[in-house]
């Protein structure tokens, strides 16, 4: 199976990426049910490196925290811009769950990932048939884009199934996060 692991992202902000829609012909836009941050890209595995994932996955130990996506951007590969985006506003705590994956990835017999950690929610993918000035429009139009803030309570690790429009992903399994407000009680606690 082919396996990523991402953030689930709420309805509601799926359905404000989703108003973006349109604008860019040739642009393939990701559809509603899809939208999801990519934390790290796994690949094809078998059932018992995926069982190791899930394990390693299981025993991680992040806290939640507050993300905003905001701004919009392209990717390019070889001169040509490829992917559009919707940017992440900084997040430390971002980052530092994203280091705790990697070292989870690491501890199920992974391969390290040798790419930088970018974070987006990916919007289309673009074909050689996108005009330039329309994609530079649109992005420049949506430069203040920023959505409303919403807590991120759980990973994911989602199954793809590459399809000829769209991959179809699977959520397989949620691992919660500890809930700050359960940790500054905890703090608070006194400890019997
Ligand atoms: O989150 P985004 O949309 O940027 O493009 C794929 C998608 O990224 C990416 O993994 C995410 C979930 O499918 N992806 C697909 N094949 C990949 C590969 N070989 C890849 N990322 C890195 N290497």
């Amino acid at each position: 199976m082919r396996l990523f692991v991402g953030i689930d992202l709420p309805w509601s902000l799926r359905e404000r990426l989703t108003i973006m829609h349109g604008g860019i012909p040739g642009a393939r836009w990701v559809p509603t049910e899809n939208f999801h941050l990519t934390l790290r890209f796994i690949g094809e595995v078998a059932a018992h490196e995926a069982e190791e994932i899930d394990l390693a996955l299981s025993t991680l130990r992040g806290r939640g925290f507050p993300l905003t996506l905001a701004s919009v951007g392209t990717f390019a590969k070889g001169g040509r811009e490829t992917t559009l985006w919707a940017g992440v506003e900084r997040n430390p705590a971002l980052e530092h769950l994203q280091t705790k994956v990697e070292t989870a990835m690491k501890r199920a017999g992974l391969a390290p990932e040798r790419r930088r950690f970018t974070p987006h929610v990916t919007l289309a993918r673009l074909g050689g048939s996108v005009v330039p000035d329309k994609l530079a429009a649109f992005v420049q139009a949506r430069n203040l884009f920023r959505a409303q803030p919403f807590e991120v309570e759980h990973l994911t690790l989602f199954s793809s199934r590459l399809g000829k429009e769209s991959s179809a992903y699977t959520a397989e399994v949620e691992y919660p996060l500890l809930a700050p407000k359960l940790l500054e009680e905890m703090a608070l606690t006194p400890l019997a």
